[in-house]
């Protein structure tokens, strides 16, 4: 009989999640910064537990020597979105990687093309190149990118699936099916007023900022040893903060980043 070694053999798939984690937490980091609307809200990664595989490999009769070549969501990974609109974003942004860091190897729109149980998400199928110790592998990969509507019905549907294992009564099918309609309806409306939840959204993200920066700058003050001036500008800011404007707290900014160019700490950090 066929021994597995699950470890050995779950590693790269831990190695390759970890690493797409990275690469579109960067993304989100980058727009964050740029104070640009991020479409990626939340990154979440998983392998898949050994008793996930098992269940899902018996379910469709695929012997274990050809679990690893066949199953192609051991690796997962989740982006979850704020507005759907984001979702195909997503998607784009993952195309402009195809042939780059990852190849795609299939697409599915259960959002235009929602599944019988109610289900609608983008997944996206790659392959993802890893370099072990042991040599460079082609790890497969399901990305599935959801709003947080989708994926708080999809979260519950999935235990519910899970406790009656494949017998779900009619009545609750029924219900989830207009749970999932009613939580579409939900994404839809918030699309409709997409733009000032964005714009809501710069302003508090330009805030915080400028509040790092203020702060950082502040912070610089007693490295350099200016104590008298760090004490005066921190009480200063505190009168400040919980009311000043934008262009408030701008200001503030300038005039510690005078005093910083003039004390020569912009390389402070
Ligand atoms: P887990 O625990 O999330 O990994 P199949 O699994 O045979 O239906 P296939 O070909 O593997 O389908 O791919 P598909 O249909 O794209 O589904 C893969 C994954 O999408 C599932 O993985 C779920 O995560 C999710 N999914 C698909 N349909 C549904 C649904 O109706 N409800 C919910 N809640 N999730 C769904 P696993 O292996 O089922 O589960």
């Amino acid at each position: 009989m066929e021994i597995i070694n699950w470890k050995e053999e779950l590693f790269p798939y831990k190695q390759a999640t970890d690493e797409l984690y990275v690469k579109f937490n960067s993304i989100k980091k980058e727009y964050i910064d740029l104070e640009q609307h991020s479409p990626i809200e939340l990154v979440q990664t998983r392998v898949k537990s050994i008793a996930s595989i098992l269940d899902k490999a018996n379910k469709r009769d695929i012997p274990l020597t050809k679990i690893f070549g066949t199953l192609e969501d051991i690796a997962g990974v989740r982006i979850t979105c704020k507005f759907v609109e984001d979702i195909y974003k997503v998607v784009q942004l993952i195309r402009e990687r195809d042939g780059k860091d990852l190849i795609i190897k299939e697409e599915e729109d259960y959002i235009n093309n929602t599944k019988s149980s109610g289900y609608r998400s983008y997944h996206i199928t790659i392959k993802y190149t890893i370099i072990t110790a042991t040599g460079v592998k082609e790890i497969p990969c399901e990305i599935q990118i959801r709003t947080m509507a989708m994926n708080f019905w999809a979260t519950i549907e999935h235990s519910l699936r899970y406790k009656y294992n494949g017998n779900m009564p009619k009545h609750l099918k029924q219900k989830l099916e207009a749970c999932a309609e009613a939580s579409f309806k939900l994404d839809t409306e918030m699309g409709t007023i997409r733009d000032e939840i964005i714009e809501t959204q710069k302003i508090i993200q330009t805030k915080e900022n400028l509040v790092y920066e203020i702060l950082k700058n502040i912070q610089n003050l007693y490295y350099i040893g200016k104590l008298e001036e760090m004490n005066k500008f921190n009480r200063e800011f505190i009168d400040l903060y919980q009311y000043a404007s934008i262009e408030q707290l701008h200001t503030f900014n300038s005039k510690l980043q005078t005093l910083a160019n003039l004390y020569k700490v912009n390389h402070l950090e």
